[in-house]
């Protein structure tokens, strides 16, 4: 990192690029911007794995619910539902990749068993499977038709394996624990590399049982021996990211329309959590003092219903709810989870293929062209009268970063550029040093004034602020809150699409 300043900043002179960007920087260059190298900064206690910055940098993901729900329309099934039921015409889960990765997500999850109990694969452990189906007369294996089609397209693999589960007899007795790990291996040994597997918090209630017809409660805290299960999963998947409302890698953010908290902390304090009975308060705004860095996925439908209801073509979210959503979810530094719903014939309806795509082209338009540009801007830190190099945070490499001088607050950090109109900021902190920023504000300057125009809580990974359109040549970012030396990866701006 030592020279990268100099070196960019002699490329930029002798490549004579627009007059008024290199007076711009010659202007700031004479005013004295010392020459500096990154500082850099010890990580805290609390950062996220090498794997959870990967899944962290996918941004987006999608939901695939498809089960025998899906043929008597219902959101939970009982758990007596027969298997001869489940019988899709066209199912192509290429389909379901295919309009995934066109919506920009890179991971898909498939509900391999949902409450009902009914299996999607060929499991030996039950008879209430697709095994009894007259899908492919009886020897299909959506699980596996799904992982080679997310294969084919580059999309990364999840699956969801519902603990509750409304058809087995042994449900609410120790046997079923290992009726569930049995199934758990089977996900996790027979289908190669599963980047995430989904538990999710529903449990317990009334169901099937096994023709029991009646209602089981279970213990949360020691009924599925977590410790000893998330144990099993990370023998048969070591790259694994495991999701609960309670983590361990990564955890429900408390609601189901897909919004973070507007302060939103990575870590929390897991002591206090328990799978299915954590406080969805709390998971949507996180700790500042938490002891475990879990990430945040908002999970949200694309329907008013996690299973596809024909009922509900006409309510499929217009791709400007999507983008408010994406804004709440990834813009406040959490992975957001959409969940495209295959119908009774197996494919993703083309009303919801067509908000999806839509969706993706406004956040094309909007931030395919950032507006702070390293060859003409110029960025540094002002503190006790003095400048120093902030290029860390412009220069779009996502493991540079400014990190503030004085440990101190405020932290300033200014951003100089030919003069634009901007309606959107996006903000990074270096995550894999942990999360730090707790409070800042805003300026822009314009015709050499300064003026707030926002105040904000946190980063993390990734924060993007609206605004109604600015003009202006310069940013300022004051920094007034946190729990460690500062550091900012990058900084965009952009002009919203006129389609949001
Ligand atoms: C919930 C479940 O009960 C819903 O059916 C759905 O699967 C959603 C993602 O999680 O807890």
């Amino acid at each position: 990192m030592a020279d990268i300043r100099g070196r960019k900043f002699n490329r930029f002179f002798f490549s004579g690029l627009i007059v008024t960007a290199a007076l711009l920087l010659d202007d700031a260059c004479n005013t004295g911007i010392t020459d500096g190298q990154q500082i850099d900064i010890t990580p805290d206690k609390v950062i996220p794995s090498a794997n959870q910055v990967v899944y962290q940098q996918m941004e987006m993901i999608g939901f695939i619910h498809f089960t025998i729900n899906t043929f008597t329309d219902r959101e939970w099934g009982c758990g007596n539902e027969d298997p001869r039921l489940f019988d899709p015409t066209q199912m192509d889960a290429e389909q379901w990749a295919v309009t995934a990765k066109s919506g920009g997500l890179k991971q898909l999850i498939l509900t391999a068993k949902h409450h009902d109990g009914f299996c999607l694969w060929p499991s030996r452990f039950t008879n209430h499977s697709i095994k009894n189906s007259p899908y492919r007369n009886g020897h299909g294996d959506v699980v596996r038709e799904f992982v080679q089609a997310c294969r084919k397209h580059g999309l990364k693999v999840g699956l969801y394996l519902s603990p509750w589960d409304r058809n087995h007899r042994d449900y609410g007795k120790p046997e079923y624990l290992v009726y569930f790990r049995n199934q758990l291996q089977e996900l996790l040994t027979q289908y190669g590399e599963i980047n995430e597997i989904w538990f999710d918090g529903s449990n317990g209630g009334d169901g099937y049982y096994g023709d029991a017809n009646e209602v089981r409660v279970i213990d949360r805290e020691t009924y599925y021996d977590w410790e000893n299960t998330i144990q099993l999963v990370r023998q048969w998947q070591p790259d694994i990211k495991i999701f609960s409302d309670a983590g361990p890698d990564v955890r429900w953010i408390g609601n189901e329309q897909g919004f973070a908290g507007e302060t939103f902390w990575s870590a929390i304090h897991s002591d206090s959590l328990v799978i299915g009975a954590s406080d969805p308060s709390y998971l949507n705004k996180g700790d500042p003092d938490g002891n475990a860095w879990i990430i945040g996925q908002c999970d949200v439908s694309i329907r008013p219903g996690w299973f596809y209801h024909t009922s509900e073509d006409s309510l499929v979210k217009t791709s400007r709810e999507l983008v408010d959503i994406y804004y709440k979810s990834v813009g406040r530094n959490a992975v957001l989870l959409i969940n495209l719903p295959p119908d009774r014939r197996g494919l993703i309806h083309v009303n919801d293929i067509k908000a999806l795509t839509d969706f993706r082209e406004i956040l094309d338009e909007t931030f395919d062209t950032n507006l702070v540009r390293e060859e003409s801007c110029v960025a540094y830190e002002y503190q006790d009268d003095r400048k120093y190099s902030a290029e860390g945070a412009i220069d779009n490499d996502p493991g540079s970063y400014w990190a503030a001088h004085a440990t101190e607050l405020p932290a300033e950090m200014i951003i100089e550029f030919p003069e634009c109109v901007f309606d959107r900021i996006l903000l990074q902190e270096p995550i894999q040093l942990g999360q730090r920023i707790s409070r800042y504000k805003i300026f822009i300057q314009h015709r050499n004034k300064w003026q707030e125009i926002y105040q904000g809580t946190t980063i993390g990974y990734k924060r993007l602020i609206r605004l109604e359109p600015v003009r202006a040549s310069g940013m300022k970012l004051t920094i007034t809150g946190a729990n460690n030396r500062v550091a900012i990866s990058n900084i965009g701006l952009y002009k919203s699409s006129e389609n949001e």
